[in-house]
C-alpha cells in the first residue's frame, strides 16, 4: 500500500503518479521511499515494457524536495535524506525498461532532478524547469550537479545552478533538456503515443540498448564499443532477433513476445 505513489497499468505501459498535491507533489522521505519501492517492483516485472512518470494535478510535476522537512534537518538527517533521494533517482535511472518523464507543470529542484533521472522528458508547454536550491542556501543533491552537467555540459549546468533561474518549456527544449514539448491538454496522449511505439518494439533489444548507452556514458569510447559489441552479440541468442528479421523479409509486422 502506498500513500503518495499511484501506479496505473494499461497493458505493457505503467504510469507512475507522484500524488501529494497539497505540497505540489514535493518529495519527503515517505514519497522517496515509496517511489524507490515502486521502481524496484516494476524492475522485476517483465510485463511492464515502458514507464511514464508524472505528477498528480494540473500544476506541478514535482516542486522539489520538501522544504519544510529540510528546514528541521541536522547534518546527519540531511545525509540520510540525500542518500534516500539519490537511491531513488538511481532506481529510476537504472530501471531496465525505458522510463519517460511526463512533465505537467513545475519541475523544480528535486523535481527537476527526478525528471533528469528518467531516460527522456516530454513536457507540457506550461511546464517550468529549474534548480533554485542556491536561493535556499542549498545546491542540487539528488543528482542535479551530475546528470544535468552530463546532459547539457558544464557551462549551461553552472548557469542554471548558480542563477537558480527558471526555464520555460521551450527554452528547456532548446537546451536539450526536454525532447518534446506538446500543448498542455495533449500531454497524456502524446506520452501514450511514444510509450506505445516503444512497447511495440523488441523489449530485449531496447533493454540491451539502454544498458549499452548507460554503461557507455561512464566509459572511454573504446570500452563503450566493447560493451556495445558484447550486448549486440547476445541479441543473436534471442528469439526477437529471428522474429524481427524474418518479419521484415516476409513483409509483415514483427510480433515480439
Ligand atoms: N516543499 C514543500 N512544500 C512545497 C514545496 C516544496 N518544495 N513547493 C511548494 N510547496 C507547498 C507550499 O508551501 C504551499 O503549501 P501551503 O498551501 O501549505 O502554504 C503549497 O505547496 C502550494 O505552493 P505555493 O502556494 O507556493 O504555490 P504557488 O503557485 O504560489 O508557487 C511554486 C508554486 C513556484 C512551485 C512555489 O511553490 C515554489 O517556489 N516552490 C518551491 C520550489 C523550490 O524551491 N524547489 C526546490 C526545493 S530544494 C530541493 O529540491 C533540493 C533537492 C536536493 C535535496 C538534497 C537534500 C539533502
Amino acid at each position: 500500500m502506498t500513500q503518495f505513489i499511484r501506479v496505473e497499468k494499461e497493458g505493457p505501459i505503467a504510469t507512475v503518479i507522484v500524488d501529494r498535491q497539497p505540497a505540489l507533489n514535493a518529495l519527503n522521505a515517505d514519497v522517496l521511499s515509496e517511489l524507490t519501492a515502486t521502481f524496484e517492483r516494476l524492475a522485476a516485472d517483465d510485463s511492464t515494457r515502458v514507464v511514464l512518470l508524472t505528477g498528480a494535478g494540473d500544476k506541478a510535476f514535482v516542486a522539489g524536495a520538501d522544504i519544510a522537512a529540510m528546514q528541521k534537518m541536522s547534518p546527519a538527517d540531511a545525509d540520510k535524506f540525500i542518500r534516500l533521494g539519490q537511491d531513488c533517482m538511481d532506481a529510476i535511472a537504472d530501471a531496465p525498461m525505458p522510463v519517460i518523464a511526463v512533465v505537467n507543470g513545475f519541475a523544480l529542484g528535486g523535481g527537476c532532478e527526478l525528471a533528469l533521472a528518467c531516460d527522456w522528458i516530454i513536457a507540457s508547454n506550461k511546464s517550468v524547469f529549474g534548480l533554485p536550491e542556491v536561493s535556499l542556501g542549498l545546491y542540487p543533491g539528488f543528482g542535479g550537479t551530475q546528470r544535468l552537467t552530463r546532459l547539457v555540459g558544464p557551462a549551461r549546468a553552472k548557469e542554471l545552478i548558480f542563477t537558480g533561474r527558471r526555464l520555460k518549456a521551450e527554452e528547456a527544449v532548446a537546451w536539450g533538456i526536454v525532447n518534446q514539448m506538446v500543448p498542455h491538454e495533449g500531454l497524456k496522449m502524446a506520452a501514450e503515443v511514444v510509450a506505445k511505439q516503444i512497447a511495440d518494439n523488441s523489449q530485449f533489444a531496447i533493454r540491451a540498448a539502454k544498458r549499452s548507452i548507460s554503461q557507455g556514458m561512464d566509459l572511454p569510447i573504446h570500452e563503450g564499443m566493447t560493451v556495445e559489441r558484447e550486448g549486440f552479440t547476445e541479441l543473436f541468442d534471442h528469439p526477437d532477433r529471428v522474429e524481427g528479421l524474418t518479419a521484415f523479409l516476409e513483409k509483415r509486422k514483427a510480433n515480439f513476445k
